[in-house]
């Protein structure tokens, strides 16, 4: 497979420099003599795209010419990132086009450094998805993946005066990954009318007639596999007046503004992602996306379908459709409504097609993340849907009732709609109602679902349709492209690099625990990483830290339940006890640099202030003639795909520190063991998996269990909650303006002291300092650091999103991957 692969890449190096040469001089009108770094990445892009396009038209005639069963995968997010190097890497042609570049008299890095991210994700969840695109291509299965082309990814943040500010982040002047196809659009309605009739059987029909038609046109990116000549499709929507560019009434009386008001307003739903990470907002536009973006899907789906000539109920033997949380699950009832009243199949029947399509993926347990839409506002949008959801929950309530005569408490509490002022629909219910199985993303946040929010799902559908599916990333992005140095250590210990391929091929490494020359090259690589990420901080924030120092990194979205305020907490603690050391007893500290990254949402004002202390304690401590080298505190800006690239395989310490119970599973904790650091954390999420893996010894677990999370907090309600010692004397520290002024952070210190501590910060506090005291000891001894970094890394194989989509193609999607056929 390997060799027909190739084939389809570059027959050599010259090929590349003369398709290279003619992007430059024909497709971008340039000349050799007048071409920069950007013109360089424009050909090299065009260049590795045609090699894409080919395989990508092979692949999708060898799916359609099979006619086995897809699976299409709904995300409103993908946080794909840069995809040039992925492209060489997944290719095979990276070398090849390293030594092009380089005759033509460029360095590939900086070539590469051109690309804009494709930053269409606020953070996990849509990085996941990405991480499962690229799985699906890799082991040849038949996938598609949808979402929308927002014209604004995720904000680009900059820190001013040690503040957040949104910057917008216009990411297509120059996509070459991106295909418009202008001949794919769909005309989607919304408001309007239902129409309700009788037919000449005397069967009731409903036809909605939509008050505005909106244009979905699809853009198609190449998804490459790796080693394989399977290259998906993702299809995003994006949207444009169904009346054209303007209404030429209006322009011809003179009315300018108003002729393109209409084309305005429709291109608004595909303009930008809502920033918000974990948390619900319930906007309209919001929900204007989620339908158009399904409905646009789901009549593609049904279209494939149909030239297939099969009978509806084939449908869910060729199809399988995986809602990424709850965003899409209008999908259930636009199919629904797609085989009922357009298709005019019956009730049962159609739902039945329907349940055994979808499978849903919840990511959360946080209350404010889980989706409700209120009952007026669908009716408003989509009238038509609206009724099929009472009828959908009609009929479930009724099965419900029959099974559990009489608990009408039961019936309440499992509604899908919440009889609340307004009344609302639970999306997370109606999500489950209408798929065949509900999945967690770890072990414990997958038990966690099934015995709390969910828990009377679980007695009413019995617990096989509740299983789990502990997430995972893709070692070709997160290690050979993020750290080709390790990737490449490793394969020459294990003989190649199809530990790629197969993760689980890495344990091979542990023999070599004790080999002097491996250990050396280890180290000398973890040193290079943060020597690179040094230079980078000292040119983006001008603060100069010293690579040998324990890097402490914590970089993920800004958010409570995260905990970066206990992280800030404790960097303050450090600062105080350096300073109250003698001069002699300050030489005993470990040199640390704590290095932060993250977005906070635009509206989430206790995770601004977070943002801001941080900092505001940089700019003391980073100057304090006392502290030295032994303290620095670092936030990165604008922290997305690409600087993770470069921060995690410098980490030697990173934090994965949420209140047990509240992160769903979390996958940097997978990405920065899987690049030789150490990790800190809670008994939360895949941390849970990652200590059963790589073993207790190599991890730095602390603070309260997720089942004591309900009696602390209890506790707490009832003034049960004496204030860590430690934590009241950084509290006072803050409050004496040492930071500057300290009304600025009183919110996040009155939500521990004052407010209950829901996050439970002073109750893990002592824990997690006496932890990173343990963490310095542990440093210290660098023999043993670097044993228990191998040993890790030997054992992370399970947590490869391969895994994870083998686990969902058997248990919830029933595909099999598309056999490619090999060399002639
Ligand atoms: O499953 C991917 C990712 C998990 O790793 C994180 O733990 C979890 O917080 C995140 N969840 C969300 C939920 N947002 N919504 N809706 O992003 O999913």
């Amino acid at each position: 497979a390997w060799l027909k692969h190739q084939v389809g890449g570059f027959k050599d190096k010259d090929g590349f420099e003369s398709n290279f040469v003619r992007h430059i001089e024909t497709t971008l009108a340039r000349s050799m003599f007048n071409c920069d770094e950007t013109a360089a990445y424009a050909a090299c892009s065009l260049a590795f795209r045609d090699r894409l396009i080919l395989e990508w038209n092979r692949t999708q005639q060898r799916q359609t010419f099979a006619d086995s069963k897809r699976v299409y995968y709904l995300s409103l997010e993908f946080l794909m990132g840069r995809a040039l190097d992925n492209a060489m890497l997944n290719i095979g042609q990276k070398e090849l086009a390293k030594g092009g570049l380089s005759d033509l008299g460029f360095r590939i890095e900086d070539v590469i450094q051109q690309e804009h991210d494709a930053a269409l994700g606020n953070g996990g969840l849509g990085r996941l998805a990405a991480c499962f695109l690229d799985s699906l291509a890799s082991l040849n299965y038949p996938a598609w993946g949808y979402g929308l082309r927002y014209r604004y990814g995720i904000f680009k943040q900059e820190i001013i005066d040690g503040y957040q500010v949104e910057v917008p982040d216009y990411w297509l002047d120059f996509n070459p990954w991106e295909f418009p196809r202008h001949d794919v659009t769909v005309d989607i309605q919304f408001y309007g009318y239902v129409h309700k009739s009788t037919d000449e059987n005397g069967k009731a029909t409903a036809r909605w007639e939509g008050g505005e038609t909106v244009k979905a046109v699809a853009y198609d990116v190449p998804i490459p596999g790796y080693a394989t000549p399977s290259t998906n499709n993702l299809r995003l929507w994006s949207s444009k007046a169904a009346s054209g560019e303007f209404d030429f009434q209006k322009f011809n009386s003179g009315d300018y503004e108003s002729s393109v008001a209409d084309q305005q307003r429709a291109e608004t739903i595909s303009a930008v992602l809502y920033p918000n990470d974990n948390l619900e907002r319930g906007k309209e536009l919001r929900l204007k996306q989620q339908y158009f973006w399904v409905a646009a899907s789901l009549y593609d789906i049904v279209r494939r379908f149909k030239k297939s000539r099969r009978a509806w109920r084939e449908f869910p033997d060729q199809v399988a459709i995986q809602l990424n949380d709850t965003h899409p699950t209008l999908a259930v009832v636009e199919l629904q409504r797609i085989l009922v009243d357009l298709e005019g199949l019956e009730w049962d029947e159609a739902w039945n097609i329907v349940t055994n399509t979808f499978g849903y993926t919840n990511h959360t347990v946080l209350p404010e993340a889980l989706e409700k839409w209120s009952v007026p506002l669908i009716q408003h949008l989509l009238p038509r849907h609206l009724q099929i959801i009472y009828d959908i929950n009609l009929f479930f309530l009724q099965s419900v009732e029959r099974a559990h005569p009489g608990d009408r408490d039961l019936l309440a509490r499992v509604s899908i709609i919440e009889e609340s002022q307004p009344k609302m629909v639970r999306m997370a219910y109606l999500a489950i109602v209408g798929s065949h199985k509900v999945n967690g993303v770890a072990e414990l946040h997958s038990d966690l679902i099934k015995t709390t929010i969910f828990k009377d799902f679980v007695t009413i559908f019995g617990p096989d349709k509740f299983t789990n599916v502990t997430n995972g990333i893709t070692p070709r992005r997160w290690l050979h492209q993020a750290n080709p140095r390790l990737s490449d250590l490793i394969a020459s210990k294990t003989g190649t690099h199809d530990f790629l391929k197969d993760l689980t091929l890495l344990n091979k490494i542990e023999l070599s625990v004790d080999d002097p020359a491996f250990r050396k090259e280890w180290a000398a690589i973890k040193l290079a990483n943060k020597a690179r990420l040094a230079e980078y901080i000292k040119t983006t924030t001008g603060i100069v830290v010293n690579p040998s120092a324990l890097f402490d990194v914590q970089v993920k979205r800004i958010h409570e339940y995260k905990r970066q305020q206990m992280n800030i907490f404790g960097v303050i603690h450090r600062y105080l006890r350096i300073k109250a050391a003698s001069p002699e007893e300050r030489k005993k500290f470990l040199p640390r640099v704590s290095i932060f990254g993250g977005k906070a949402a635009p509206g989430y004002w206790m995770a601004k202030q977070i943002i801001h202390l941080i900092n505001s304690v940089g700019s003391v401590v980073n100057n304090d003639k006392d502290v030295g080298d032994l303290l620095k505190v670092v936030f990165l800006e604008d922290y997305n795909v690409s600087k993770a690239e470069l921060i995690i395989p410098a980490s030697d310490i990173s934090e994965h520190i949420s209140t047990a119970g509240t992160e769903a599973s979390g996958t940097s904790n997978m990405k920065f063991v899987l690049n030789g650091g150490l990790i800190i954390g809670t008994c939360d999420g895949a941390n849970i998996e990652i200590t059963r893996e790589i073993g207790e010894n190599n991890i730095f677990l602390f603070g309260n269990l997720a089942e004591d999370v309900e009696d602390l907090r209890h506790a707490h309600n009832y003034g049960q909650h004496t204030l860590d010692p430690d934590l009241v004397k950084v509290f006072e520290a803050i409050e004496k303006g040492t930071f500057g002024d300290s009304k600025d952070f009183a919110g996040m210190i009155t939500a521990v002291r004052d407010h209950g501590d829901y996050y439970l910060v002073s109750d893990d506090f002592q824990s997690y300092l006496e932890t990173h005291d343990v963490i310095d000891e542990a440093y210290r001894n660098q023999e043993d650091w670097i044993t228990k970094c191998i040993t890790s890394v030997s054992r992370m194989g399970f947590f490869t999103s391969d895994r994870c989509i083998n686990e969902y193609a058997e248990g919830i999607w029933n595909i099999e991957p598309l056999p490619i056929e090999t060399a002639e």
